[in-house]
């Protein structure tokens, strides 16, 4: 059984700043199919993950692009948060200076309680317009409306793509959280993605103590000060309580 240093207990302990960053494995333990794991990348109707969720695949078949979003956001509407949200909900309270960014388009993170998320990459409950990029909430379960009200461009889901910039401003306002915090966590991703993958290394550079939460080693596990190998949802709860 994973233990936790005393280290790393005096750390979580006596600090005031602390910055957390998610990635899917957050939320496996709620039954959310991670993209990499076990070797696998997901594919949905034969295209790898970051070909349907691509910028290209918006412009060439956004039906198509809807139709794995909504599939996802079917299985998502029938999961609940796990003790690995809980637990990360519960530092805001914990730490007076408490950052959370998440990969995360799921919004479990929320419905556990953590306000203030930084979403870097946005959320599956919400669609944009195309053309004059208004938002509408999605997450009532009823028909997703397709045409934006205001000007009756088409809508597309408020997600960022691969191929696509980060919403203006996340990336920095995340970046800061990560220059001034002293414990950071890096919590269930693979660390692949850029310029989420980014973060650590920022964090790190500014002094931070990392600390790793994953069943795997990762692209990350050599820059952090201490690996806590296991699932997130057994390995947090260890640290607050
Ligand atoms: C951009 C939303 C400017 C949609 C997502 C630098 C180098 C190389 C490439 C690039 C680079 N800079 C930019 C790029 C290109 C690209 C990129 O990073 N490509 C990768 C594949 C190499 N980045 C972009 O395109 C970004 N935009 O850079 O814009 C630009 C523009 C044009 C050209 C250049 C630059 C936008 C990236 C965002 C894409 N959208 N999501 C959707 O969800 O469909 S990314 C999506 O995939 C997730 O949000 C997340 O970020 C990523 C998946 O990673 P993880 O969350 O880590 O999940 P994964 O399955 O990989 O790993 C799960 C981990 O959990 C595993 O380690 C496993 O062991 C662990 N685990 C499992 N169970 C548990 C657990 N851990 C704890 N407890 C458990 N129980």
């Amino acid at each position: 059984m994973q233990t936790i240093s005393s280290e790393l207990r005096r750390r979580f302990d006596n600090a005031n700043s602390v910055l957390v960053l998610t990635g899917a494995g957050v939320s496996a333990e709620s039954g959310v199919p991670t993209f990499r794991g076990g070797g696998n990348t997901a594919v949905w109707k034969g295209m790898p993950f970051n070909v349907i969720s691509s910028a290209r695949m918006v412009g060439r078949d956004l039906p198509a692009v809807w139709e794995w979003f909504d599939y996802r956001r079917s299985l998502l509407g029938t999961l609940a948060p796990n003790p690995a949200h809980y637990e990360i909900a519960s530092w805001q309270d914990r730490f007076p200076d408490f950052t959370l960014v998440t990969q995360n388009i799921d919004g479990l993170h929320q419905q556990a309680g953590s306000k203030n998320v930084i979403e870097l990459h946005g959320n599956i409950w919400r669609a944009r317009c195309i053309n004059c990029h208004a938002r509408y909430d999605i997450s009532n379960g009823d028909s997703r409306r397709s045409e934006c009200v205001s000007c009756g461009d088409r809508l597309r889901p408020d997600v960022v793509l691969f191929g696509e910039m980060l919403p203006p401003g996340i990336f920095e306002q995340a970046a800061d959280s990560a220059r001034d915090c002293e414990l950071c966590f890096v919590v269930g991703t693979s660390g692949i993605v850029y310029p989420a993958a980014g973060l650590p290394e920022i964090a790190k550079a500014a002094g931070a103590y990392l600390c790793e939460v994953n069943p795997e080693r990762t692209a990350l596990s050599g820059l952090c000060h201490e690996v806590l190998t296991g699932q997130a949802g057994e390995i947090l709860p260890m640290l607050g309580h």
